[in-house]
């Protein structure tokens, strides 16, 4: 028994963790591979490829041990690639300031990508959008001359500084030099500005930067705008890709509204390049509060199989990338504030505190196909048989002759039909906006398939046999019909299944229910296991490739890699329940995650045994908390002789300061969070009124002080762009002046602290957008003539957490958002806070389980606080806003490695409160555990 422990760990261990799958994608350490494309698709040393790629953005999950996570399971649902945005913002904080380490380590995820086995379509801009502060841009590049997203000299020596850092790293990680990445995408959704010089020499650059895989850009809702560059003109790309989004963002239509932008069929721009899908809906922005789930239902399984299924036929797409396959978390001061708050789960099949949701299942389901059938790299549209109550689309392979029918319900109502295929009549039963994929001649391992009303998942050849699963919507009709020389055996293992035999056709009926199992030998051909499942049986099953062919799964809640060797299938597998496994593999014998399970032969010929699930997870109360008052800004006597003067009378804002001095807090370098200003006059003591402008972005507010009293707060404005009417005094607020507050012939000092929520995006390409200030735009006091103004922000870039992490409360600027913070003198909280800001603080130990993956959130309850605004600090890490005036998000996730699983941590809550306020503390909840997942080390502070 020792002995066969011992062995089985050193077949392990030279296993090693690889992540070589069958499905098609780029292995680890392969050579050097030559990348070209026709009208049909991509190809990698002559093979063609269907490129299905799931958004991820490493710097919304800033843990980079979870980037392999959630590669993994990108990788498990049958995506081959991901596509990735690389953030400007991101990199740099200040001109001539890059940093790639640590969370910005981008050689590690493109390393993470080409480990797990995916294709990369790198994006890094310079424009990315994504809902991005800035859209990627930082925000320096506003105080730098220059139209943005065109040919100016001075926006081209910016992003020339941000493509020198960032192009050299993802040209050693090209295919082409045996690495991962296939396609690089210059700009996005560039329509507005159409500067065909920028595009030109965005493309030249990246070539002399040593990128040689194909270009791409991807453009938005009409192709049509940039067609006339895309043909040869200067400008044009090689391989354009079109963005669609047909259900568009108003999560609270989820369930009554049906591809209001479209029917998400991808134009073909050329006819020497593939159709590419460059973002295809995969989720939405919540931009009508809704809630993340309710985007997860607008774009559910429904949305998934209808609007993906529709456009792979009706255009022909051989590369797509489902934005989101993951959406993260928009912390510290990264999203634009405009259209999202902090979390961008997205409703995406992952969701952001890393659970795989039922959409997941359906991505699974197509995945699988997708790669499972080659042929469908390399069709053309052809005439379709028809089925009366249904929509009908075809395509076929000119070589293979193999047949590729959508079939959809467009209505709400189930239809049931009969579809002519393969010379034979298949009933069908469709639920209400349902979609299926039905093949016809096709050659699946050692079959043939003439025709299935069944969908295919997967077919692999397992031991000398094909092991192959097809599904439909349970309770409706299957045919299946195979070729065979001669009679073969048909034995029914499990299930009720009809057969038939006459003229070469093997006919098989039956009805989607549980998963049945056919077992046919003989009839010339190599044998067949048929399980024929329903669209939740046919989900349990993972594949996963090894250097001996492939391996299939059914059950466990993610199958991450698998290796055969010496007779022993080991897998490396997560559980969320005790549970059966049941594994089809070319092995004797079945190991999870290095330990030795205990199998028996079913009658199917597979490996059966039993997995335990995840430990009990108990997590700590927080308590203990201390509290302490800050805003000594706000005092008349603060010593501010070390802030800024700001004292500029231009900027490069398109918007005119409504008072001098500019106080726009780019002018001083003040570009994230919280902005302070104090500003000085003589007063006479007639003063009536302080009026007040500060432009924040949507979500933000300010609060003032006069010698010391506070007088109120205001919410901060959204200066006019293309979507909104110009606004003459955006986020103005009218301060009354307490009677006797200024003595006549003294300094008044007014103290204002403003929230910076991040910069508008630039989606239109024109500079009023992006360039909209933050902070004050407008200070005056009834017959005052001139205040002297200093600022102060961020004090320092945090070198590990980065300049985004941290605004200038004063408690960020004397470290009390940091776990080394001494606070021992601080009072036990009372959570009643005056109007201003206050900290609480508390710490907590954790041990979770070992070997388990478990996702834990900070969660507040009932409804966000109108009154006062929060900011979340783990461990230093801003994770998070809370407020009524932010979003309606009262979980908070706090990624792994960030959070000491086994160790202490420290939180930390900001409160920014309007009026005097009692403050509810958050608590700790499990968002979801699993026995597996991956190794994730602490993020170092
Ligand atoms: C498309 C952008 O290209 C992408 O960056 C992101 O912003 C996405 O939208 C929405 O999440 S733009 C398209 C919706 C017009």
């Amino acid at each position: 028994m020792r002995i066969r422990r011992v062995l089985l760990a050193l077949v392990l261990s030279l296993a090693g963790l690889t992540g070589l799958t069958g499905l098609a994608g780029p292995s680890a350490a392969t050579p050097a591979h030559r990348v070209a494309y026709d009208r049909y698709s991509l190809q990698v040393d002559g093979r063609r490829i269907l490129l299905q790629a799931a958004e991820f953005h490493y710097f919304r999950l800033p843990s980079p041990g979870l980037w392999r996570d959630v590669l993994e399971k990108e990788k498990a649902a049958g995506f081959n690639a991901i596509s990735v945005y690389f953030s400007w913002a991101f990199h740099s904080p200040a001109p001539g300031e890059y940093d790639f380490t640590g969370v910005r380590d981008v050689d590690r995820l493109l390393r993470t990508a080409e480990e797990v086995g995916l294709y990369v379509v790198a994006r890094p801009g310079p424009y990315i959008n994504a809902e991005t502060s800035g859209g990627g841009f930082p925000a320096w590049l506003k105080t730098v001359p220059g139209r943005a997203r065109s040919s100016d000299p001075g926006y081209t020596a910016a992003y020339h500084e941000w493509l020198a850092h960032i192009d050299p790293i993802i040209a050693r990680h090209q295919v082409t030099r045996g690495g991962s990445v296939l396609l690089y995408n210059v700009e996005n959704e560039y329509a507005v500005n159409t500067d065909a010089a920028y595009m030109q020499d965005l493309q030249d650059t990246a070539r002399t930067d040593g990128i040689d895989v194909p270009i791409t850009t991807n453009d938005c809702c009409d192709a049509a705008s940039w067609s006339s560059t895309w043909g040869s003109g200067p400008g044009a790309v090689p391989i354009p890709g079109v963005d669609d989004y047909p259900q568009s963002f108003q999560c609270r239509a989820a369930g009554t509204t049906w591809g209001p932008w479209g029917a998400g069929v991808t134009e073909r721009v050329r006819d020497d390049a593939p159709v590419f899908a460059a973002e295809y809906q995969a989720g939405a922005i919540d931009l009508d509060n809704a809630g993340y789930d309710a985007c997860r239902d607008l774009t559910g399984t429904p949305y998934t199989k209808y609007f993906p299924k529709g456009n792979l036929i009706l255009s022909g797409a051989t590369a797509v990338n489902h934005y989101m396959g993951f959406g993260g978390t928009n912390w510290g001061w990264l999203g634009q504030p405009n259209d999202v708050y902090t979390s961008y789960d997205y409703g995406a099949a992952i969701t952001e505190a890393r659970q795989l949701t039922a959409k997941y299942f359906e991505y699974k389901r197509q995945g699988y196909f997708l790669q499972a059938v080659p042929a469908l790299t390399k069709t053309d549209a052809s005439a379709a048989p028809v089925a009366a109550g249904l929509e009908t689309a075809a395509r076929t392979n000119p070589d293979t002759g193999t047949q590729f029918v959508l079939v959809r319900n467009g209505s709400t109502a189930p239809v049931s039909s009969t579809l002519p295929l393969g010379g034979t009549s298949l009933a069908l039963t469709l639920p209400g906006h349902d979609a299926k994929v039905l093949l016809s001649g096709a050659d699946l391992g050692g079959q043939r398939l003439v025709a299935s009303s069944s969908e295919l998942l997967t077919t692999a050849a397992v031991g000398g046999r094909d092991v192959t699963v097809l599904y439909g919507s349970p309770g409706t009709p299957g045919t299946t019909v195979l070729r065979y020389p001669s009679r073969p055996s048909v034995r029914v293992l499990a299930g009720a299944v009809r057969s038939a035999y006459a003229n070469g056709d093997l006919r098989l009926d039956y009805e989607h229910r549980g998963l049945a199992r056919v077992s046919i030998t003989g009839g010339g051909r190599r044998p067949l296991l048929l399980l024929l499942g329903t669209d939740d049986t046919a989900a349990q099953f993972w594949r996963a490739g090894t250097a001996s062919g492939p391996v299939l799964v059914r059950g466990t809640a993610l199958v991450r890699s698998a290796t055969v060797a010496h007779g022993v299938a080991s897998l490396r597998a997560d559980t969320d329940a005790a549970g059966a496994v049941e594994v089809f593999a070319d092995a004797r014998r079945v190991a999870v995650n290095g330990a030795g399970v205990r199998t028996r032969t079913t009658a199917s010929g597979s490996l059966e045994g039993g997995l335990p699930g995840p430990r009990r997870v108990v997590l700590p109360a927080l308590n203990g908390w201390r509290q302490r008052a800050e805003a000594p800004e706000a005092q008349p006597g603060f010593d501010d002789s070390r802030w800024t003067v700001a004292d500029k009378s231009t900027s490069l804002s398109t918007f005119p300061p409504l008072t001098l001095p500019v106080l726009f807090s780019d002018e001083y370098g003040h570009h994230a969070g919280s902005v302070w200003y104090r500003g000085r006059f003589t007063g006479t003591g007639a003063e009536k009124t302080v009026q007040l402008n500060a432009i924040t972005g949507k979500r933000g507010n300010y609060l003032v002080w006069l010698n010391g009293r506070y007088l109120g707060s205001a919410a901060g404005g959204v200066q006019a762009d293309s979507d909104a009417p110009a606004n003459p005094s955006p986020g103005e607020g009218r301060f009354a002046i307490p009677g006797g507050l200024i003595e006549p012939g003294t300094t008044a000092v007014l103290s204002v602290v403003v929230q910076n929520m991040g910069n508008n995006d630039d989606w239109t390409a024109e500079d009023s957008r992006f360039r909209q200030p933050r902070g004050l735009v407008g200070a005056s006091v009834d017959g005052v003539s001139a205040i002297a103004w200093r600022i102060q922000g961020q004090a320092r870039v945090d070198p590990v957490r980065g300049g985004l992490n941290n605004g200038g409360l004063f408690g960020e600027r004397y470290g009390w958002s940091l776990p080394g913070y001494a606070d021992r003198a601080w009072p036990a909280a009372t959570s009643s806070v005056a109007p201003g800001v206050t900290w609480l603080r508390t710490g907590f130990g954790l041990d979770l389980p070992r070997g388990q993956d478990t996702s834990v959130a900070l969660r507040f309850d009932g409804a966000p606080p109108n009154r006062y605004r929060v900011i979340l600090y783990l461990n230093g890490w801003n994770l998070g806003q809370y407020g009524a005036a932010i979003g309606p998000q009262t979980d908070f996730v706090l990624p792994a490695g960030l959070l000491r699983q086994n160790g202490r941590n420290t939180l930390a809550m900001a409160v920014i409160a309007e009026e005097p306020s009692s403050v509810a503390t958050p608590h700790l909840v499990v968002a979801g555990s699993q026995r597996g997942g991956v190794p994730v080390p602490d993020v170092p502070d």
